[in-house]
């Protein structure tokens, strides 16, 4: 996978326009997008075929699946027929739910990526006490995309060393969760950043900043 600058936008604006003017300051940085519910649902579905066409990046739809295999298998065909390269999967839900992901994804010749422990606090709760199983199943599916937290470096070390060196790790948390680009990006293979720069004064100087500091 080809992220350049090894960044991901995430896009989480709640409309179209404040998000154009974003990305046009920004497009030379990046072509890689993520879109998730809060601009989904402000602009529909179909903001994933928008992004494509205007700006031809690749975009993954983080619509964090995670239902009965049945409904998981809908949610996926109708957000890679709206354009998705990539879609996002908790895995927590178990085996049958990430499988039906899985085969719609190859219906499509797209990809997924696994969800394994969360970035923000509350993820120590639950999710952290299973989060090496899901990376541990995702391994036993064959999955090959993986998102795990830059918030907490140890364990993004431990899914790392699980998932081993071939996977690719992409780390939501820089930033505004607190996590550090350069150091995230020893064990994940690309950041994923929404705040700090589309809240930025200046998204492409906050752009440009990061990019530097991971040279
Ligand atoms: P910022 O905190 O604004 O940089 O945005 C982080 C983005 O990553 C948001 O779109 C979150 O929904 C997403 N995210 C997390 O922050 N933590 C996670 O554990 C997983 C995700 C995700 O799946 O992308």
């Amino acid at each position: 996978m080809d992220i350049k600058n090894n960044i991901i936008i995430a896009m989480d604006l709640m409309n179209i326009l404040d998000s154009y003017d974003v990305l046009e300051s920004i497009s030379d940085y990046i072509n890689t997008i993520k879109v998730g519910y809060p601009l989904t649902l402000a602009e529909g579905l179909d903001v994933a075929t928008t992004f494509k066409e205007n700006f031809d990046f690749n975009v993954i739809c983080d619509y964090k699946i995670a239902d009965i295999p049945e409904t998981n298998a809908k949610i996926a065909d109708l957000t890679f027929k709206a354009g998705a390269d990539y879609i996002i999967c908790h895995g927590f839900v178990g085996k049958d739910s990430v499988e039906a992901c899985q085969k719609k994804a190859e219906e499509y010749n797209k990809d997924i990526f696994l969800l394994t422990e969360m970035s923000h606090p509350g993820a120590k709760q639950f999710i952290q006490g299973i989060a090496d199983d899901i990376a541990k199943m995702g391994v036993e599916m064959g999955i090959k995309n993986y998102v795990a937290p830059s918030t907490r470096l140890d364990r993004l070390e431990e899914i790392r060393a699980i998932v081993g060196d071939e996977s690719f790790i992409i780390s939501p948390g820089v930033g505004t969760q607190g996590g550090n680009p350069k150091d995230t990006l020893n064990y994940a293979d690309a950041l994923i950043i929404g705040r700090s720069i589309y809240e930025a004064e200046d998204p492409e100087l906050a752009i440009k900043n990061i990019i530097n500091s991971i040279k």
